[in-house]
Order: C-alpha cells, then sequence, then structure tokens
C-alpha cells in the first residue's frame, strides 16, 4: 500500500468544543504522522474556493457560514493509505449515521457542525493540500 498524504480540518466546532488534541491522538494511534498544521480563521473566499465543487448544492451557503463561524485547525496527514484511513476514522458525513467510536460519532452535533473535514480521494487530497501549504511547509518525517 502506499504512503499518502492527506488534507484535515478539524473545523470550528470541534475547535469551540477543545477537543483538537483528542482528534490528533486518534491520528497519532492510527498510524498517521502530522507533517504540516496551522489554526486559522477561513475568509469567506477561502471557504468557497475550498468547497467549490459544492457551490451549487442547497447547503452551499450554510456550509460556508458555518466555516468561517471560527478557527479552524488545518493539518496534512501521511501514512499508508491516509486518504481512506482518515475518512474511517472521521465516520459518516452526518454524525448520527457515523459508527461508534469514530470522531464524528464521538464529537460532532450535526451534519453541518461535524468536527472535521477529509480529502475524499487521490486527486482532492493534492489539491486540497496544495489549496493550504506550499511544499516547503510540510515536513518529511
Ligand atoms: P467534508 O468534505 O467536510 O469532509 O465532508 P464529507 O466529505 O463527509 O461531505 P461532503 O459531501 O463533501 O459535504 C461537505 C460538507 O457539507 C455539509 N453537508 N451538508 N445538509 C446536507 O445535506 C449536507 N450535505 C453535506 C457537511 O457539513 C459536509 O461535511
Ligand atoms: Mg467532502
Amino acid at each position: 500500500m502506499a504512503v499518502e498524504r492527506t488534507l484535515s480540518i478539524i473545523k470550528p466546532d470541534a475547535v469551540a468544543k477543545n477537543v483538537i488534541g483528542q482528534i490528533y491522538s486518534r491520528f497519532e494511534q492510527a498510524g498517521l504522522k502530522l507533517v504540516a498544521a496551522k489554526m486559522q480563521r477561513l475568509s469567506r473566499e477561502q471557504a468557497e474556493g475550498f468547497y467549490a465543487e459544492h457551490r451549487e448544492r442547497p447547503f452551499f451557503k450554510d456550509l460556508v457560514d458555518f466555516m468561517t463561524s471560527g478557527p479552524v485547525v488545518v493539518q496534512v496527514l501521511e501514512g499508508e493509505n491516509a486518504i481512506a484511513l482518515n475518512r474511517d476514522l472521521m465516520g459518516a458525513t452526518n454524525p448520527r449515521e457515523a459508527a461508534a467510536g469514530t470522531i464524528r460519532a464521538d464529537f460532532a452535533q450535526s451534519i453541518d457542525a461535524n468536527a472535521v473535514h477529509g480529502s475524499d480521494g487521490p486527486e482532492s487530497a493534492a489539491r486540497e493540500v496544495a489549496y493550504f501549504f506550499a511544499e516547503e511547509e510540510i515536513c518529511a518525517r
């Protein structure tokens, strides 16, 4: 299996709940390495660009409102099968449907405030990592 990089975001609800460290522990316990990280408040333009694939969806404005409602923590995770592994750790988009023990089952309130983002495939991972980090900001480990 290939070593991959994936883009992860701890969303404003999870930052407000003060569970950044607990979420990072889940990544580490699963064998994922943090190779880049930053906390920031997204501008509307940044959030709209990041979620551009959803621009025509009915929930787009709510999604952008939510993602700009407070600081987020953005990180690059690296490891074997990192993209699918991170999605497994996250659980389903709607926390009510997320499997027990997943990040969304344990920390998310609703389909809007669902604690984390993770890239959903190799192409989105490459695009999303580059959206937030210059190559020299990613630390080989
Ligand atoms: P994410 O991109 O944030 O990791 O979430 P995801 O892949 O699990 O879900 P996606 O389909 O990409 O949707 C992005 C975010 O939009 C919100 N959403 N709301 N009301 C709805 O039907 C609905 N569907 C999606 C969620 O907050 C989701 O995380
Ligand atoms: Mg998605």
